[in-house]
């Protein structure tokens, strides 16, 4: 029987079917149960309150612990090569959970410039009305993070390769700069996943996920994951368990169906939307072509360093501006026209107006996503029904 504990001897495409999981002891069931339960039963009063005083194991109620919950979070732990984990209920409910747990008013935190629309209202909407202060900046250039530390700066959050421009930080030499000041990292690796990416072997000290993308993969889950070494998580847990953004069992099985797959569609993702870059760049009604797996990206060295693959997610300007681009938009029919990303069919969406409209248009501007920039988040299907589909439809364009 492969249990979680001893993954570590097996390579990764093994740990994605088995790590965190092994069959039910009761039943003999092949794949982790759905205990979709809220509550769980005591044996008697004074297990009841051995439980809840941390003396005996066992679970109590759901918002505080789950096996099907704790199954993923072994799963994602093992891929991320960290020690535990805690999913949450979104992505966001984990950068939330996680910010919250590390910083408390008077505290600085350093965050890239260009990120999820989201986390950017969530830094500057939100937890900056607690007193706690939040710098953006282009983190890919190391220089930039450098100079915006200062004395209370107690996070150093990343988003690489950014949300949507696709623009990469150097994790080694970030992390250097933070241990320098004592600070901490916190890196979102939605995009590329384990598969492709593992920041903790790189020094980071948390990474976070959307586990919506490409850990689920298949746009039927909305959930999230903090993952870390075990002192760090046991700070994230008051927040968790009582603000309580906690995961539900069903969606923790989806995932982890889903990760079971996530090396096959990490790596057809990867090759279609390199054939698509391909096609895109050299397409008279096509502008710059932002993916870290083209020779053209100004980051490909760094790409190759610090990544083993350069996932799915492409951004491209169409030339005539934002009217053409939402001519694209308007007559693609194999692709489907909506935000997320990360999953088996080809999504297309405006960055702009739709996932980073949050952002003031001036911000925005800064941070690269121009009007007329379209993102196409690439699926699982034939590479060549793809590029036919985009090609029909930039002759509308
Ligand atoms: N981090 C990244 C990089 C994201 O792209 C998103 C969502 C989140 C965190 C938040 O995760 P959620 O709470 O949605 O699970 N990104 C979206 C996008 O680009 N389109 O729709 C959602």
């Amino acid at each position: 029987m492969l249990l979680g504990e001893r993954m570590k001897e097996h390579k990764f495409a093994t740990r994605a079917v088995h790590a965190g999981q092994h069959p039910d002891p009761l039943t003999g069931s092949v794949t982790v149960p759905i205990y979709e339960t809220s509550t769980f039963v005591f044996k008697s009063a004074e297990q009841g309150a051995a439980r809840f005083a941390g003396t005996e194991e066992g679970y109590i109620y759901t918002r505080l612990g789950n096996p099907t919950i704790k199954a993923l979070e072994r799963s994602v732990a093992d891929l991320e090569s960290g020690e535990d984990a805690r999913a949450c209920s979104s992505g966001m409910a984990a950068i939330t959970t996680a910010v919250l747990s590390l910083v408390k008013a008077g505290d600085h935190v350093v965050s890239t410039d260009c990120i999820y629309g989201g986390t950017v209202k969530l830094f500057l909407g939100i937890l900056s009305q607690f007193g706690v202060e939040f710098t953006m900046v282009d983190t890919s250039n190391v220089a930039n993070t450098k100079s915006a530390i200062r004395a209370n700066t107690k996070l150093i959050y990343l988003e690489t390769p950014t949300n949507p421009t696709l623009k990469l930080t150097d994790i080694k030499a970030t992390v250097e700069v933070a241990r320098k000041h004592d600070a901490l990292t916190l890196l979102d690796n939605t995009f590329m996943t384990p598969y492709f990416q593992r920041p903790l072997e790189m020094g980071v000290d948390l990474v976070i996920h959307s586990l919506t993308k490409y850990l689920s993969g298949h746009s039927d889950v909305v959930g999230g994951i903090i993952v870390g070494s075990k002192t760090l998580l046991k700070k994230m847990d008051p927040t968790l368990k009582n603000v309580g953004a906690t995961l539900g069992p069903f969606e923790a099985w989806l995932t982890l169906r889903g990760i079971k797959t996530l090396p096959l569609r990490m790596e057809r993702q990867n090759e279609n939307a390199l054939k698509i870059a391909k096609f895109l760049e050299q397409h008279p009604k096509i502008g710059k072509v932002h993916y870290p797996g083209l020779k053209s990206h100004p980051q490909h060295e760094l790409a190759k360093k610090q990544m083993t693959g350069s996932g799915g997610v492409i951004c491209f300007e169409v030339q005539g501006g934002l009217e053409a681009g939402r001519r694209l938009m308007n007559s693609v029919k194999l692709c489907t026209l909506a935000v997320s990303l990360g999953a088996i069919e080809t999504l297309i969406e405006h960055p702009a107006s739709m996932t980073h409209a949050i952002i003031p248009k001036e911000e925005r501007l800064r941070a690269g996503i121009t009007d007329n920039l379209v993102r196409l988040s690439v699926g699982i299907e034939d590479a060549d029904d793809i590029i036919q589909d985009i090609e029909q439809a930039l002759e509308k364009a």
